[in-house]
């Protein structure tokens, strides 16, 4: 029997290296009693360029991927970074869930009782690292420093409306560990790491960071990129994100698709309108003219807390 540490798909900075960090946790210290199965961090699928360039910086080794097929019945499977069923590993069974971690909206129908860390926090790392502190265990530099750049990567560099003060106090905390000072510049790495689109196609862009939501029975797919580009993005990219999202619309069976193009340094989100349906559905969510397939939704840039349930409210 093994106890894997995954988080979810289409993985981010922040979904990686929590299950990375839980994985070590739980390795040094016998928590919850995983100690003896050996937690390991797995990956549902590739990892996106920030997360790359993050985990070659700190000389850490990438999780391996897996699939639901390698798990044996036995094995148990913690989340972290997510819960919905649309998120998780494809065909994963769900009564194999022992525990989850998460900063997400709660959407479960579990049938056993399984231990629960929900933490309206800015980045699952921030849980992960309160969990560090309350077990008495130190994180070694490279780990610290990998869980200081997912929460800083998860609140923008701390811009978001996500972020909390319990966010900036355990960034504090690990900056220390990892010997890293300058918050400002290292968020600012970051940034050019995720915004590092060079070697992806539209496709990959339209793909690069989204997430799949029911709301209110339609499938709606809101795809988010943060980068230091913006405006050179809407106007040499547009018309190929375009016939980009057109496709992955048909390929994935969506009811609706939203590219959300944000300028982490500006604090701005303009969000690419495919058809008609959706400038209605984005225009009732936040106001505003949609020009040329493109709604400007100012100073919101968190999914989460500020683009997902305005959308959510306008479907309902
Ligand atoms: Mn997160």
């Amino acid at each position: 029997m093994k106890t894997y540490v995954i988080g979810h798909l289409k993985p981010d900075t922040d979904a990686v290296v929590a299950a990375m960090a839980l994985a070590e946790l739980y390795r040094s210290k016998e928590c919850y009693a995983y100690a003896d199965s050996n937690p390991e961090a797995v990956i549902t699928e590739a990892i996106n360029p920030e997360t790359a360039y993050l985990l070659e910086k700190f000389g850490v080794a990438t999780p391996r991927i897996i699939t639901a097929a390698e798990l044996s019945t036995e094995d148990r499977v913690i989340l972290v970074d997510h819960n919905e069923v649309d998120q998780r590993l494809s065909g994963l069974n769900q009564d194999q869930i022992v525990e989850i971690v998460d900063h997400h909206k709660v959407n479960l129908n579990l049938k056993n009782p399984i231990f629960l860390t929900f933490k309206t926090w800015g980045s699952s790392n921030t849980i992960v690292a309160f969990m560090m502190q309350k077990n008495n265990f130190t994180p070694k530099r490279s780990l610290a420093g990998l869980m200081l750049a997912a929460i800083l990567s998860d609140t923008v560099g701390f811009k978001s409306a996500t972020c909390t003060p319990k966010d900036k106090e355990m960034a504090a905390w690990l900056a220390e560990l990892a010997e890293i000072r300058d918050l400002e510049a290292f968020s600012l790495e970051i940034f050019k790491a995720k915004s590092d689109i060079s070697s992806l196609s539209d496709e990959d862009i339209v793909k690069n960071d989204y997430k799949i939501f029911d709301f209110a029975g339609k499938k709606v797919l809101i795809d988010q990129l943060e980068t230091v580009e913006q405006a050179e993005i809407l106007t040499n990219k547009k018309a190929g994100l375009l016939t980009a999202m057109a496709k992955v619309k048909a390929e994935l069976q969506l009811d609706y698709i939203f590219v959300a193009i944000t300028d982490v340094l500006q604090v701005n989100t303009k969000v690419l309108l495919l058809d008609e349906a959706a400038a209605a559905v984005a225009t009732k969510a936040f106001g505003g003219v949609a020009v040329d397939q493109i709604l400007d939704i100012g100073e919101r840039m968190s999914r989460k807390k500020e683009i997902a349930p305005p959308i959510e409210t306008a479907l309902s």
